[in-house]
């Protein structure tokens, strides 16, 4: 059967880059597909917020970047968290230059991206270059390391149509070791591919931003859909969720934040199991 019917647990144990399956794997101990989007400027909210939803989670989304009081101690507390509540690091840096512009942007400057991120992601726009500069670092390094390719945006009026997602596809399956998935609105299986283009072994992640289930959009292009939509219907694999979780105040408000992440988790679970039972 397709990847998407089949259980987490099932892909985890036959998944061969090993961050792919250790996400696998904390998605099925932890029964959750849910991403939070820590998508705050303050370290003390960043922390506060990865607290509260910590036992709900398989993966934390970070864009390191835009903490304005960051220093070197937060990516270790992060870590440390991280192997504690037994949940993956995605640092969404969006990578989309020459292969060893990426590559050092990857491994050095301030953030030191790969050594402590598990999971990263690129646009294809640089062709496999991209992918290559990255890996020359991903692939070194002793942890497991994994990249996702932006196939798909989930914005209104995004140039990632057509060709552009088909050429993404064509251009993950060239480098399966370390491209693990997607960040795309459904499955990619069928996508450009010619029956002998897919083999059995093939599993890409498919993990989904722009969930939401209170509000449809907001006022700069962002459109959410529902779990049920993206699991369910579109086959995703993990939800993304930043404001539907952490809200959209100054303040952050702890109680609030763990009850939206249980909700999430629950309705995320549930659509998954719901497209296995099928
Ligand atoms: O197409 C995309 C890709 C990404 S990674 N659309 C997105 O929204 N994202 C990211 O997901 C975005 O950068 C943000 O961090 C998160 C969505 O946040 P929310 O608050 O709208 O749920």
């Amino acid at each position: 059967p397709a990847p998407h019917l089949q259980s987490y647990k099932d892909r985890a144990d036959r998944h061969t880059n090993l961050a792919a399956r250790a996400l696998l794997r904390c998605m099925d101990a932890k029964k959750t597909n849910l991403a939070v989007s820590v998508d705050v400027t303050r370290t003390k909210d960043f922390f506060d917020i990865i607290e509260a939803v910590a036992p709900y989670v398989c993966l934390i989304k970070t864009h390191i970047d835009i903490l304005e009081d960051w220093e070197p101690s937060v990516t270790a507390k992060l870590q440390m968290l991280a192997s504690e509540h037994n949940f993956l690091i995605f640092e969404d840096r969006k990578f989309a230059d020459i292969g060893n512009t990426v590559a050092l942007q990857y491994s050095s400057g301030i953030y030191k991206i790969s050594d402590w991120a598990h999971i990263v992601n690129a646009h294809p726009v640089p062709g496999p270059s991209v992918i290559t500069g990255l890996a020359s670092v991903g692939m070194k390094s002793k942890e497991t390391r994994g990249l996702l390719l932006l196939a798909e945006m989930s914005t209104k009026g995004a140039l990632t149509t057509g060709n552009y997602t088909v050429d993404a596809v064509r251009m993950a399956r060239q480098y399966r070791e370390f491209v693990i998935g997607f960040i795309a609105q459904r499955r990619m299986e069928g996508v450009g591919a010619s029956e002998t283009d897919i083999t059995a072994e093939e599993d890409f992640l498919i993990l989904a931003p722009g969930v939401g289930l209170d509000a449809k959009g907001d006022a700069m292009g962002q459109q959410y859909r529902t779990p049920t939509e993206v699991v369910t219907e579109c086959g995703c694999d993990v939800i993304i969720v930043g404001r539907g979780i952490i809200g959209t105040g100054r303040d952050i408000d702890v109680e609030v934040v763990k009850r939206q992440a249980q909700r999430y988790q629950a309705a995320g679970w549930e659509a998954y199991e719901n497209r296995v039972a099928r």
